[in-house]
């Protein structure tokens, strides 16, 4: 194997990557290492959509290429390079869209069950965004009690899924012009499951066959992720466990604990996370771990579940997607507790090679050597009980192979966009206008959303904070979630001293004034709908244009892997954001369809996708559209004054 060192960035990793060779453990990096990507299914021209295939439409021969060559480069049925390639990339926005979705879905079942007094253990928590939700849907407050009006806002959210016609309800807190766009271009989406269905219709043999209507409709279910299911997500979650506000963490393996049982609860669901809090300060529980042995009960979290419980209760991180296998090879995790999405397959494997448990939680994510623990929510508190004892239990187990590296930074997270609201302007005087206002002087030069996952077909977070630290040298304000803001909370650029130290002078005069990091943490990958409602905010709080895409924003994953991230990507797109991927592009395959994606979106949304593998290079793809957006708006003379004030300013002394 490749040295370690060229993995990953991360000290920490890097030591269990070292440990696991040793140990004989097999990992994501092992096996990227091994496992070469076809290089037709890597451009998007491998199709499986039916039983005459599966079918390799290779790239033309030549740029020139007659109708007769043409011809002879289709599937069984056909279906050309550009249409195999659509319907592939939507049907990965279907994937996405549905999980983000699907995760909401079981949210608000959960809220109505809490309304209706049917879920004993949890409350809501935020009666403010309770009454903002109400309002934002018609719902009457008068005075009715929190329950009631609950019960009516689970029963309309839970609705959303299965609307058969008109339009989502969160469109509508879109700024106009862009719910009028969406109209007009037929992707407002309808009813959430039907979107992602009609992919799957649509992407069957034989059904749409026109690269530029399929990816229409890629546009509609990714609208209705962003403005549908993520958001609902992040909003009933908000009212049900509080809506975060800063708060300090820590994060990295060393967040372990030698004398502790330790418990990482990994996936995404916080209905499952914030049980296993509560359980885990039971005394009950923290007594079994006394009488095991151990000084107390460690929890620490993995992925987006992570983020969710360090944003409402500081819980510690124990690191970001690529670490899942490398924190059970410390040897000393009693248990891991999952629930949904981004699990690794091997981690079973891998536990048994120490004395770890897998334990699986949802009736939707079973893993074969797992132990099954049903998480039931109407009866959440015994049901996390019983698998915080499994884990307790577990701790007399451990075997001789423990090294936990002492790797841990400080962050803080926390931030909402009701929080940047309240920092900026001031709890009496909430507003984005100091935002916008220093984007019009140009102090910060623009805000870029650097989001998603860890792959290692690239080195672990080294391409996150190469283009973090280059977006803020450029002054360029960066907000993020996912597994990218643990990559940068790691390194430390999470915390406000970051400012001074890697920020541009503009940027860290800003974050000094305010007492904020130049890098913001809003949470997981489904609270990427903050980052669209900051985005609204910024654009209602007027002086940057009457559209999302007027701002000079933009987006970028620099290290996305998941059909989830693509999604994200797509809803940001058709927002009207600029949004450029790392790693690997999967339309390569057909030029067509790479152009529509990349050029002729922008004429249609306002926003287009990009890649970018080098992260220097697609961090000034970001810098040159913010510039551009600030020359539409006639701002770019302030940052040039500014720029020189701080050149004289530091010429005097
Ligand atoms: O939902 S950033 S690796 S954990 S997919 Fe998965 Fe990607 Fe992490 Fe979060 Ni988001
Ligand atoms: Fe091949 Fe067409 Fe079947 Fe796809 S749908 S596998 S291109 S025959």
């Amino acid at each position: 194997m490749a040295e370690a060192e060229t993995k990953s960035i991360d000290t920490a990793s890097i030591k269990m990557i070292k440990k696991a060779a040793d140990d004989g453990v097999n990992t994501a990096f092992d096996r990227a290492e091994k496992m070469k990507p076809c290089p037709i299914g890597a451009v998007g021209s491998c199709c499986t959509n039916c039983g005459m295939g599966p079918c390799r439409v290779p790239l033309p021969k030549s740029r020139t290429e007659t109708p007769q060559e043409k011809q002879k480069r289709r599937g069984i049925c056909g279906a050309t390079a550009e249409t195999i390639a659509a319907r592939n990339f939507i049907r990965t926005i279907a994937g996405g869209a549905a999980a983000h979705s699907d995760h909401a879905r079981g949210v608000a079942e959960l809220f109505l069950a809490v309304a209706k007094g049917e879920a004993p253990g949890y409350e809501i928590k935020d009666e403010q965004k309770l009454l903002q939700l109400a309002l934002d849907w018609d719902i009457e407050v008068g005075d009715r009690s929190n329950n009631e009006i609950a019960i009516d806002i689970g029963k309309i959210a839970l609705a959303e899924f299965g609307k058969q016609e008109g339009e989502l309800l969160f469109l509508r807190r879109a700024p106009l012009k862009r719910q009028e766009l969406w109209r007009r271009e037929g992707v407002a989406p309808r009813g959430i499951d039907r979107e992602v269905v009609e992919i799957m219709h649509r992407t069957h043999m034989g059904v749409d066959q026109d690269y530029h209507n399929l990816l229409r409709q890629g546009v509609r279910a990714s609208l209705a992720d962003g403005w549908g299911g993520s958001m609902i997500a992040t909003e009933l979650q908000d009212v049900l466990f509080g809506t975060p506000t800063p708060i300090l963490g820590r994060v990295n393996l060393g967040v372990l604990k030698q004398d502790e049982v330790n418990i990482i609860i990994h996936g995404h669901d916080p209905l499952l996370s914030e049980m296993i809090v509560v359980a885990t300060q039971d005394s009950e529980m923290i007594e079994l771990a006394k009488s095991k042995g151990a000084n107390g009960i460690n929890l620490a979290g993995l992925c987006c579940t992570a983020n969710e419980i360090l944003m409402r209760h500081g819980i510690p991180l124990a690191g970001n997607f690529l670490q899942q296998e490398l924190a059970l090879v410390t040897g000393a995790v009693e248990a891991m507790v999952v629930d949904v999405q981004c699990i690794m397959q091997s981690l079973p494997d891998i536990a048994q090679c120490y004395h770890s448990k897998i334990i699986t939680t949802s009736p939707k994510a079973k893993i074969t050597g797992a132990t099954h623990i049903e998480f039931d929510e109407r009866n959440a508190m015994e049901s996390a009980k019983a698998i915080v004892r499994t884990a307790v239990e577990n701790f007399p187990n451990r075997g001789q192979s423990i090294d936990i590296p002492e790797e841990q930074s400080d962050l803080v997270a926390g931030f909402s966009h009701e929080t940047i609201n309240y920092l900026l302007g001031g709890v009496f005087r909430a507003s984005y206008r100091p935002l916008n206002d220093n984007i019009i002087n140009g102090r910060i030069r623009g805000v870029a959303g650097v989001v998603g996952c860890n792959n290692p077909r690239v080195k672990h977070d080294d391409i996150h904070l190469t283009m973090i630290k280059e977006l803020i040298r450029n002054d360029v304000l960066v907000l993020q979630t996912g597994c990218s803001a643990m990559a940068a909370a790691k390194a430390g650029l999470l915390t406000p001293e970051a400012a001074a130290k890697y920020a541009g002078e503009g940027l860290a005069s800003v974050c000094e004034a305010v007492g904020i990091p130049p890098v913001l943490h809003l949470g997981s990958c489904i609270d990427n709908s903050r980052i669209l409602m900051a985005a609204t905010a910024m654009v209602k709080d007027g002086g940057l244009g009457d559209d999302l895409s007027d701002l000079p924003v933009a987006g970028a994953a620099p290290e996305w892997m998941s059909e989830k991230a693509i999604s994200i990507g797509q809803y940001f797109v058709g927002s009207g954001v600029f949004t450029v991927f790392g790693v690997n592009w999967p339309t390569l395959g057909s030029d067509e369809v790479t152009k529509l994606l990349f050029q002729d979106f922008e004429d249609i949304y306002g926003g287009m996708w990009a890649f970018e593998p080098d992260p220097i290079r697609a961090a000034h793809l970001m810098i040159a559209h913010i510039d551009k957006k600030r020359k539409a708006l006639g701002i770019d003379k302030a940052r040039e004054r500014i720029l020189y004030d701080m050149e004289m300013r530091r010429e005097m002394v």
